[in-house]
């Protein structure tokens, strides 16, 4: 058996995608809205999504997805708690890891999981329970994973399977798992705990296409009847972008169905079968503006200034702050270049006359610098991201001390395949440019 009678871990992503996008935009119309509008500002927009979330309730949830992902070519890079900022989970996010499948299709899906230990003991028994009696894949999933995992790959007459099954996974569920009652429970713990509780699989929460120009479609939502978060997360707008920047529609208000409360051994009246009626707001839309990925040093300075952000009431103003914030921050390639702060790709643009150091054949104008395009996300920004669909109660619960390396050891420990760490991710392509741009010179800088 050789690699060709396989289906392609790119091509499984790229119709895993599609197939999400479709469900999504038809489960969520005004998804497709803000999709349009997107497409409207951004002609040249590559039309796939970059990146969609899920939310996972127990260890052997992110286990499967890890191995279900790990078929389409994605793995668990970096690790976010979130629990510091007040959100019960800490996070990971499943992206092709090397610079030819990122072109293919870079669809990347954050993944977080339920912290339990940060309940009270009896909501978490509770919600543990609930959680030990489900199984959120479909059986054919299971068997084909297994299956692909045992012969090296996904057969041709395997794959449409696959993807349709697995879309089972991520879809919506209008009727609860639990009782109103304990709904209610869990959502007074937090809303997260209900939203991953309380249903019967990690409905996708939302779907994430890019644009180039993310402050016009923080306007052009506001102007098509799509309310906006009120700030954008991440760094200001700059000549030269760094990292992450993103907005999205607020969550959605959708009805759903609880069963009725079970009257536990008495005789249940007509009233207490009759199923209950109740919303859930889970759902919402985002956009994302990509630049370059920044150094362990750039990094640290990105969530310094940040720190020194105040909390702004409306977008402009925020801006402003954020912008203030960061001038003491390059704002040029070659800034970022000598700082140390940026990774980069390396083009020979002419030969120089004798050997020369990076820095000299840079400084010469004989190498240009390509910027590393940012594949990651960053815990705050996603922490913004999900407050903005909570209720203002709900956001100033107290955030949980910050655990350390403890909870990312046992994250780690969940997962059937190692965790990357990005930065290094980064220097190897880094490393790589380094490396052919030496060959091509014939000598080493
Ligand atoms: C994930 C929020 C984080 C992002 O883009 O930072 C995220 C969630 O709401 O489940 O998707
Ligand atoms: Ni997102």
């Amino acid at each position: 058996m050789t690699g060709s009678d396989f289906v392609s871990p790119d091509e499984l992503r790229a119709r895993f995608c599609a197939a999400l996008s479709a469900m999504y935009r038809s489960e969520v119309p005004l998804y497709g809205d803000l999709v349009e509008l997107v497409d409207d500002l951004i002609p040249d927009r590559l039309k796939v999504e970059r990146h969609g979330a899920i939310r996972l309730g127990k260890p052997d949830e992110l286990a499967m997805i890890a191995r279900l992902f790990g078929l389409f070519g994605m793995q668990p890079v970096g690790y976010y708690d979130l629990s510091p900022s007040g959100v019960p989970v800490h996070s990971t996010a499943f992206r092709p890891v090397n610079a030819e499948s990122l072109a293919i299709n870079p669809f990347r899906v954050f993944t977080s999981l339920l912290l339990p230990e940060l309940l009270e003991p009896e909501l978490r028994a509770e919600v543990e329970s609930v959680l030990a009696e489900r199984d959120i894949f479909h059986p054919r999933v299971r068997e084909i994973v297994a299956k692909a995992e045992a012969e090296g790959g996904v057969r041709p007459q395997d794959a449409e399977e696959l993807v349709q099954k697995a879309l089972e996974t991520f879809k919506w569920h209008d009727t609860a798992l639990v009782t109103r009652e304990t709904y209610d429970k869990m959502h007074a713990a937090h809303p997260l705990v209900a939203d991953i509780a309380a249903f019967r699989g990690p409905h996708i929460n939302h779907l994430t296409p890019r644009v180039l120009d993310i402050d016009a479609a923080q306007t052009g939502m506001s102007a098509r009847g799509i309310t906006p978060k009120t700030i954008i997360e991440g760094p200001p707008k700059r000549e030269c972008e760094i990292l992450l920047r993103q907005t999205s529609f607020q969550a959605l208000t959708e009805p759903i169905t609880f069963p009725p409360s079970s009257g536990a051994g008495t005789p249940a009246s007509a009233e207490m079968r009759r199923s209950i009626s109740g919303s859930h707001r889970a759902r919402f839309g985002e956009i994302e503006q990509r630049g370059c990925a920044l150094t362990r040093k750039g990094h640290a300075m990105y969530v310094k200034l940040m720190s020194t952000v105040p909390a702004a009431m409306d977008n402009e103003a925020h801006q402003q702050n954020l912008a203030k914030a960061f001038a003491s921050f390059p704002d040029t390639y070659r800034g970022m270049f000598d700082d140390g702060l940026a990774y980069f790709e390396y083009d020979l643009v002419s030969a120089p006359p004798k050997p020369l150091p990076l820095p000299e054949l840079v400084a010469s104008g004989h190498v240009a610098l390509e910027p590393v395009t940012y594949e990651d996300f960053l815990p705050a920004s996603a922490a913004g991201i999900f407050q903005s669909n909570l209720d203002e109660r709900d956001r100033s619960r107290s955030p949980s001390p910050n655990r350390g390396s403890a909870s990312k050891t046992a994250f780690e420990k969940i997962l059937p395949v190692k965790l990357h760490d990005s930065f290094e991710l980064y220097e190897r392509i880094q490393e790589k440019s380094l490396r052919e741009l030496e060959n091509a010179l014939g000598f080493a800088v």
